[in-house]
């Protein structure tokens, strides 16, 4: 067979993107669609990265299409020499062509795959470009992919950019509404990590709009993420450099907290899962403390600080700017470049010591913190002993006696729900399927794990029973082993009230801190118990959220209708527990994943941390987005 120049087009059109739109933006939901955004944000976060543009507009229209203008070069729009039409129309309406194809050149930004932004034409009922280059505005339009005419000069024009705008395909994507809060934390997020750059978002549906700039970049960043702490150094210290075609941009600030928050960033892409540009910065910052306090007689020739121990009350965030990061792990959100990791140890290690040489009170405070930090290191090893497991065993060798196990022991087949209170967790041990569901009842408040250390978190009895049921051991040490988890579903199961929901904040600040990996790795969910019962001549209907409820009053009618408001589970019998939360058939249950990294952090650092005024107002205006964690 003869590759002829019409089936290499066939192999590049956009008709690919239509029937497998998953493989090049990951899903067809809220998330999906909202990367079509992005993925045009990013081609304009390109220029800016070029020094071409400092200003991007994102306009969310009435009719659910979006708009995003900057004031870049503009898409280039002379013919281009291969596929003799004009340049912007083969960046638009080719796959691969990406936003550069002239060779030396690199994408520097990232969208979720950096498909660029013709998949984002092949994904919308229409799209408009409007180009304004070398004076003239030209324009073009396109249906699900399809030019619709040619490239057109509409009139003069003496400003420089790129405006398209879109109406994505309501027969490619479920859900068709952008949100204005998803796009915001984005483009707010990208704003601290391109210092300068103007964003603008505008909603027409509600008149909603906000605007981001930082100057100071990710050191606002920082800044922002330690609001409410107590600081170390006041001013959090930061440093850009490039090294061997490596941008480095690094900010960190010390607090009086005892977690650690390291947000990482390549090519503006938020790596969840770290690389190797977290291991050279962790690498660099230890050895330049060890250095000074062995200096400085702060520390024996023989003695050291771990990690660890440096990294207590640490909040950094790492942004770097790599040619061709490889990008690894699960999710693909680890840096695999291994060059990597030693030039940012490298550039930390410089600009770490010269700044700490020029100020020496603020490096003895954070060696004054690591020192407590190894002592308390030395006490939580031993209580780290208590609960390691010997797949899954305690200190006794045996499982925790509230746990009431399944009797499956294939992880992946195994459910674990965790359930507030000894009544729940009765109704739960009765109601559910033994064969693959265990029941761990949490008696009480649970600790909040933000505001201990790691010794005191680890003698409290109902997070060893916790850690002992689930058999891993936590995730910032050695111990930690995610093939021993003995459970491949762990389930919250708490009361739909405000104690409920606090208690279930407290477990998910617990997962989130010591046991990131479970929710990266998709096995942890909330389980959703009706809030009502409705009942008529004999039969039963849930309902689990309001508008649920108002539908069925509707549907029922009002006579004989009796209703029950579910206050607890408590309330419920065993086999109503199964059918509505329990029975895998029917119930329905929320994956917790973490969507926007500075909301989480801010989700947990505001309402955990030790300052008590910010906390108290987080409760109350966020209660509502804690919920919704969900997708
Ligand atoms: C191809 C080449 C150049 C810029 C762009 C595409 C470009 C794409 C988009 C998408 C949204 N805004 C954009 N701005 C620019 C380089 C231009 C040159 O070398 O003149």
């Amino acid at each position: 067979m003869a590759y002829t120049a019409d089936k290499i087009q066939v192999l590049e059109g956009l008709e690919g993107v239509r029937k497998r739109p998953s493989m090049y933006i990951g899903d067809t939901s809220v998330r999906g669609l909202h990367h079509l955004v992005y993925e045009v944000v990013d081609n304009a976060i390109d220029e800016v990265l070029a020094n071409e543009c400092d200003r991007i507009e994102v306009v969310i229209h009435k009719d659910e299409s979006c708009s995003v203008l900057d004031n870049g070069r503009g898409i280039p729009v002379d013919n281009h020499p291969i596929y003799k039409k004009p340049a912007v129309e083969v960046v638009l309406c080719t796959l691969h062509a990406g936003g550069k194809f002239e060779s030396g050149a690199y994408k520097i930004s990232g969208g979720l795959h950096g498909v660029g932004v013709s998949v984002v034409n092949g994904l919308s009922e229409w799209l408009e470009v409007e180009v304004y280059r070398d004076g003239n505005c030209y324009h073009q339009t396109y249906k699900r992919g399809k030019p619709q005419g040619k490239l057109e000069i509409t009139g003069k024009s003496k400003k420089r950019g790129t405006r398209v705008r879109f109406l994505p395909d309501s027969k490619i994507f479920s859900e068709t509404i952008f949100s204005f809060e998803l796009l915001s934390h984005r483009l707010r997020e990208l704003a601290f990590l391109n210092k300068g750059v103007f964003i603008k978002i505008s909603d027409e549906r509600s008149g909603k709009s906000e605007t981001f700039q930082a100057k100071g970049g990710i050191i606002e960043f920082v800044g922002l993420l330690d609001e409410g702490k107590t600081l170390i150094n006041k001013k959090p210290i930061g440093f850009e450099k490039t090294s061997n075609d490596v941008v480095v941009e690094v900010a960190l600030q010390y607090n009086t907290d005892f977690a650690t928050t390291i947000l990482s960033y390549v090519n503006t892409i938020h790596t969840e899962e770290g690389g190797t540009h977290v291991a050279g910065f962790k690498s660099g910052l230890t050895r330049v403390i060890n250095d000074y306090a062995k200096k400085n007689g702060l520390l024996k020739e023989d003695e050291s600080l771990s990690g660890d121990d440096v990294r207590e009350g640490l909040t950094a965030v790492i942004s770097i700017k790599v040619k061709d990061p490889q990008f690894e792990g699960q999710t693909k959100a680890k840096l695999g470049n291994s060059e990597v990791k030693g030039i940012v140890e490298s550039v930390v290690g410089d600009e770490l010591s010269e700044f700490f040489e020029e100020n020496p009170s603020v490096i003895r405070k954070i060696i004054e913190k690591s020192l407590l930090a190894q002592r308390a290191r030395d006490a939580a090893r031993k209580a780290r002993e208590l609960v390691r497991k010997k797949g899954g065993l305690d200190e006794f060798g045996t499982l925790p006696g509230k746990l009431a196990d399944c009797s499956e022991k294939d992880p992946a087949l195994c459910e674990l729900y965790i359930v507030e209170g000894d009544s729940a967790g009765g109704s739960a041990k009765q109601g559910r399927d033994r064969r693959f569901q265990a029941i761990l009842p949490l008696r009480g408040k649970i600790l909040n794990v933000e505001k201990q250390r790691l010794d005191i978190t680890l003698k409290n009895l109902e997070i060893r029973a916790l850690l002992t049921s689930l058999g891993t051991g936590i995730a910032d040490s050695e111990d930690f082993d995610l093939s021993k988890l003995r459970y491949h579903r762990v389930i919250i199961m708490t009361d739909a009230d405000v104690d409920g929901s606090h208690i279930r904040t407290l477990l998910l600040t617990l997962f989130y801190r010591y046991l990131q990996p479970l929710i990266t790795e998709g096995y942890l969910y909330i389980a959703r118990p009706p809030l009502y019962c409705l009942k008529k001549s004999g039969r039963e209907h849930y309902a689990y959220t309001e508008e649920e409820k108002n539908r069925l009053i509707k549907e029922m009618g009002d006579r004989g209708l009796t209703m029950q408001r579910y206050k607890g589970l408590g309330e419920m019998n065993p086999e109503q527990l199964w059918k509505t939360t329990m029975d895998p058939e029917t119930r329905s249950m929320a994956k917790v994943v973490l969507e926007d990294a500075y909301e989480t952090e801010k989700i947990f650092s505001v309402l955990m941390g030790d300052k008590v005024e910010p906390r108290k107002e987080f409760i109350v205006n966020h209660a509502l987005e804690v919920k919704n964690l969900d997708v």
